[in-house]
């Protein structure tokens, strides 16, 4: 008998929070070396690597320069191999590549341009230290208890993300915050067993065929992301947006067909309730996310409840779009494991 649709990424999906605990037992081994690595003269630091991982590049630069002060910026991988005189600058940077497979070629080749024209060792958060990216380099921060067999990325990049948040930690000298992020695989499960649901009846309204998800920040690369995996595993046309970029024009598409999903932050949380506000004025289906309570009145509530910042609490954003990309897929008769069109790597010739 063949294979159940999305049987993968579901078993992937629901894994995330014992991933995530087995992600920490490392963190005592990479501090050394990484500690050493940040003391090396830099005046910033870039975040690269192709689709999900330059998602990530996009939350964990900002994380970065809130905790350690230092200019960091987060720069496509195909940017760098194609420009590297413009990024590769003489200020020195430090080079920060995330790839689950290892093996990208634009983000292989844009690891080359920069040791090419440094002489530096690049960081590299990966599930495959084994393959090309880890010949390249020594510094290596190892998330391979998170690879995966479905195409789309899921544990492996919420995984990465918390490995990005602890070497920005380690950076910035603040073991207090690390224990912050530790707490994250305790929220999971509660998580999942409220929302699973209510991510399945939200699949299940499937004349909503346009979904936008919004976020400020740290929460634009994680709106970015969801978007991705609501594209590639259940090939709906979505969109992300910062907030507030949102009212400059792309609003006009929105119809009652229109599903908006706020990732709240704390930080910018008011302002953020006016765009939720007026998307639902306009038509549209609102999915609110957000830690605290407020007095809006969405469609739908994600209450995340852990009580944790802005910067700590990223990575539980994303298990519940998750699944609702999953059930939109099978709702759809589609397979989540194999998305149309897409590998789990893309590799060039040259
Ligand atoms: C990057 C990536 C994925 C995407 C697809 C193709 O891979 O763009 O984000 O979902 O699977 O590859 P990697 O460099 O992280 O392996």
């Amino acid at each position: 008998m063949g294979k159940e649709n999305g049987t993968f990424t579901y078993q992937e999906i629901m894994s995330q929070g014992v991933t995530w605990e087995r992600i920490f037992q490392f963190i005592d081994t990479m501090s050394s070396s990484l500690k050493n690595w940040i003391k090396e003269e830099h005046l910033q630091t870039i975040f690269t690597g192709c689709g999900s991982a330059y998602y990530l590049s996009i939350s964990a630069s900002i994380i970065w320069q809130t905790l350690t002060g230092r200019i960091s910026r987060p720069v496509h991988a195909s940017e760098i191999w194609f420009h590297p005189e413009v990024y590769v600058t003489e200020d020195n940077p430090m080079l920060i590549a995330t790839s689950r497979s290892g093996e990208t070629t634009e983000t292989i080749r844009a690891m080359q341009s920069y040791i090419n024209k440094t002489g530096k060792e690049p960081l590299v958060i990966t599930c495959s230290p084994e393959l090309e990216i880890g010949s390249l380099t020594s510094r290596i921060m190892d998330a391979s208890v998170a690879s995966e067999q479905g195409v789309a990325q899921t544990r492996s990049i919420t995984s990465m993300y918390i490995l990005a948040q602890i070497a920005a930690c380690i950076a910035a000298e603040k073991p207090e915050l690390i224990e912050k992020i530790r707490q994250i695989p305790g929220f999971f499960q509660p998580l999942i067993d409220e929302y699973h649901p209510l991510a399945k009846e939200i699949a299940s309204r499937t004349e909503l065929d346009h979904i936008v998800f919004l976020g400020t920040g740290i929460n634009y690369g994680l709106a970015c992301e969801a978007h991705l995996k609501m594209k590639e595993i259940s090939l709906t046309h979505a969109e992300a947006f910062p907030f507030m970029e949102f009212r400059h024009g792309p609003k006009s598409i929105i119809t009652k067909k229109s599903l908006v999903v706020g990732l709240v932050a704390d930080q910018t949380r008011d302002a953020e309730l006016k765009v939720l506000e007026e998307m639902k004025e306009l038509g549209a289906t609102v999915l609110e996310v957000a830690d605290g309570m407020d007095d809006l009145k969405p469609d739908y509530r994600i209450h995340l409840n852990t009580n944790l910042d802005d910067i700590a609490r990223g990575p539980l954003y994303m298990p519940v779009l998750q699944l609702l990309a999953y059930h939109r897929a099978i709702m759809k008769g589609l397979d989540p494991d194999q998305p149309a069109h897409v590998d789990t790597v893309v590799k060039l010739d040259s």
